[in-house]
């Protein structure tokens, strides 16, 4: 379905949400018709984020607003869709717009299997009614669908549109960049020299992808790595969880920007924690580089001040494959907890592959490098 008819259906004129590559349609549409005009459009830090400014729309509007996600997402609203808009609380109305992915049937990634299968029975669970869009949805049945959501809605109620793989399409494909010199995978590529038999824990999206393949290439085996494939925004927690029981070790975090900016409280928690033998770095190319490219807000924010303010005693940025090696054999040379910001271009090359071992095997190779090296 054209995304320009589905979005005249809708009527609605606030959105808010996290980025999805099934959603891809909806995220190019409002980028092209709305920008980051904050009155209509905002792109959260997680979910249960966007969920919240949903709300408060309602509360300044009494309007019905619309938050899109990934249907990854779907746990982080599940706070605020139990506590906050639930009829039983405060009966705030939402149409939500989720992305399936791992629909049962449809080959996907192993993080979208089991989150694939659950997603309409937690629709159901909190309550929230649903009508799936495929390919073959016609216009008049969204129609039809929407007459039944606004009852619901005029009770203080939510309902969801759940989209499946190829269901919306949108003529245009905005491009985005930032001035940045440095790529990402260049970026990995150095950091991964550098850390040597270090145990790394590398974030969501393409660039676990781009270690998994920068260690292929290198004929290094993947016992050094673990890939948080899922659980956006958490990477920076499970190697500050390694870290604080591996104090001999030192604990590589490669996170993204939308990542830490999805749960910046761990950077809080890590600052407090302050473990000499965690670097974390941040690859900020100021946006959600894996799902197309929308902006993060990270390009306007001073991350490693933020970091020295939580707490972390030493915080770089650099922009440059010579800034970045100074800054690595900076952090080789010290022993404290470290932060480095590394700026990047957007864009991944076109041919990289997804890695072809398993969660499970990940978990093991890497359990058993962390147990070899004491
Ligand atoms: C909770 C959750 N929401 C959304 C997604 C979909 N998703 C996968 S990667 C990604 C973008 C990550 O952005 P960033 O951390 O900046 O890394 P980049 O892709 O730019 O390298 C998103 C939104 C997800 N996996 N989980």
């Amino acid at each position: 379905m054209n995304i320009e008819r589905f979005a005249a259906l809708l009527e609605a004129d606030f959105y808010a949400g996290v980025p999805d590559s099934q959603l891809k349609a909806l995220c190019n549409y409002l980028m092209e018709r709305y920008g980051l005009d904050p009155a209509h459009h905002i792109i959260a830090a997680n979910e249960g984020n966007a969920a919240a400014l949903a709300a408060g729309y309602h509360l300044a509007t009494g309007k019905v607003p619309v938050v899109y996600l990934q249907n990854s997402g779907l746990g982080n609203i599940v706070n605020p869709a139990a506590s906050l808009l639930n009829d039983k609380v405060y009966g705030i109305p939402c149409l939500f717009i989720v992305g399936w992915r791992g629909e049962p049937g449809v080959h996907d990634e192993p993080q979208h299997i089991f989150q694939g299968e659950i997603t309409l029975p937690l629709l159901d669970t909190l309550d929230i009614p649903y009508f799936v869009i495929g390919t073959d949805t016609a216009e008049e049945q969204v129609r039809e669908k929407l007459a039944e959501f606004h009852a619901l809605f005029a009770q203080g109620r939510q309902a969801a549109f759940v989209v499946r793989k190829g269901a919306l399409d949108y003529k245009s494909k905005p491009s985005f960049a930032n001035g940045h010199p440095m790529g990402r995978e260049e970026a990995i590529g150095q950091i991964l020299a550098a850390s040597g038999d270090d145990p790394v824990v590398s974030t969501t999206g393409k660039a676990s992808r781009e270690v998994y393949e920068l260690r292929e290439a290198a004929n290094q085996g993947h016992g050094r790595d673990f890939l948080t494939v899922g659980s956006m925004g958490h990477s920076s927690s499970i190697a500050l969880g390694i870290a604080l029981q591996k104090p001999n070790r030192r604990v590589w975090c490669l996170d993204g920007d939308g990542a830490a900016l999805m749960h910046l409280g761990a950077m809080a928690l890590i600052g407090a924690n302050r473990p000499a033998n965690l670097v974390h770095v941040v690859l900020n190319n100021e946006a959600h580089e894996s799902v197309g490219g929308l902006p993060t807000v990270a390009g306007l924010l001073d991350l490693p001040a933020l970091a020295r303010a939580c707490g972390y005693p030493r915080a770089v940025s650099v922009d440059s494959p010579t800034r970045l090696k100074e800054a690595l054999e900076g952090t080789k040379a010290s022993h404290e907890l470290t932060f480095i910001e590394v700026k990047c271009a957007l864009g991944a090359r076109d041919n990289l592959g997804r890695p072809t071992t398993t969660p499970a095997e990940n978990k093991a190779a890497f359990m058993a490098g962390l147990e070899d090296n004491g």
